[in-house]
């Protein structure tokens, strides 16, 4: 998968050297590739953001910059059409199942937002030739999309075949089957007066297996219960 994000601080990716994404940039399965919007402006302050239309408190980025660094990734691409990701609290809710579909694609595009949010003509562009999806982390406001970004390609670059060593692991984790994970122990047996709970010693697979079930449902409607269908 090659992936392409467009920020004014490029070098807060440098920690996609390291870690899974990391192995899998070194192993080829992704081809990402960073760029500095300023590099996208002509005047000498490099300037990316003016006042809003309408007024109001902060700075909108400019639309120019932003066309021009796309434009010059969409030339670079693969024709079958890279998705347009942009990070945004007003945004639909980044999820395991976004994060599948967007394992499937070969080409990702995240342009990361700062100030009070990009000219809306930058999404409307877009839109009028390809595919553009505001997309957010959740319902709090972080200063910029770079740290939500990082997030989206960990979720996603691990769904993608080769990046996971076992891919078993991916199959029992939170979400996947729409609940939460159930809770794990390893040795030692006790533990500060902490046992382990002895379905987990007893060798009986069903049982364990229903214990974990249990105690997937347990948890998920205990602090998650959104996540379970509604009764009846
Ligand atoms: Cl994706 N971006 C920003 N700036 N803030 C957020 C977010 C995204 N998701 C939650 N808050």
């Amino acid at each position: 998968m090659r992936i392409d994000i467009i920020t004014i601080f490029p070098e807060f990716f440098s920690v996609l050297d390291v870690s899974l994404v990391g192995k899998a940039r070194q192993s080829g399965l992704i081809d990402l590739r960073v760029h500095n919007l300023r590099d996208h402006t002509h005047d000498r302050h490099r300037t990316v953001d003016d006042t809003p239309y309408g007024g109001g408190a902060g700075m909108v980025m400019k639309p120019e910059p932003w066309g021009e660094a796309i434009d010059e990734i969409l030339g670079d691409v693969a024709d079958d059409g890279p998705v347009l990701i942009f990070p945004s609290p007003a945004g639909e809710l980044f999820t395991q199942a976004m994060a599948r579909e967007l394992a499937q694609e070969r080409n990702l595009i995240f342009g990361c937002g700062r100030y009070e949010g990009i000219d809306q003509r930058v999404f409307d562009h877009f839109a009028r030739t390809g595919r553009v999806r505001l997309v957010s982390l959740g319902d709090y406001v972080l200063n910029g999309g770079e740290v939500a970004v990082m997030a989206m390609i960990e979720a996603v670059g691990r769904l993608i075949p080769g990046v996971v060593g076992n891919p078993e692991s991916l199959v029992e984790e939170s979400h996947e089957d729409g609940l939460l994970e159930y809770p794990s122990y390893t040795k030692p047996a006790a533990w500060r007066e902490l046992e382990v709970p002895p379905v987990l010693l007893s060798g009986n697979h069903g049982a364990i297996a229903a214990w974990r079930r249990e105690q997937q449902l347990e948890r998920t409607a205990r602090v998650r219960p959104d996540l379970l269908p509604p009764a009846n």
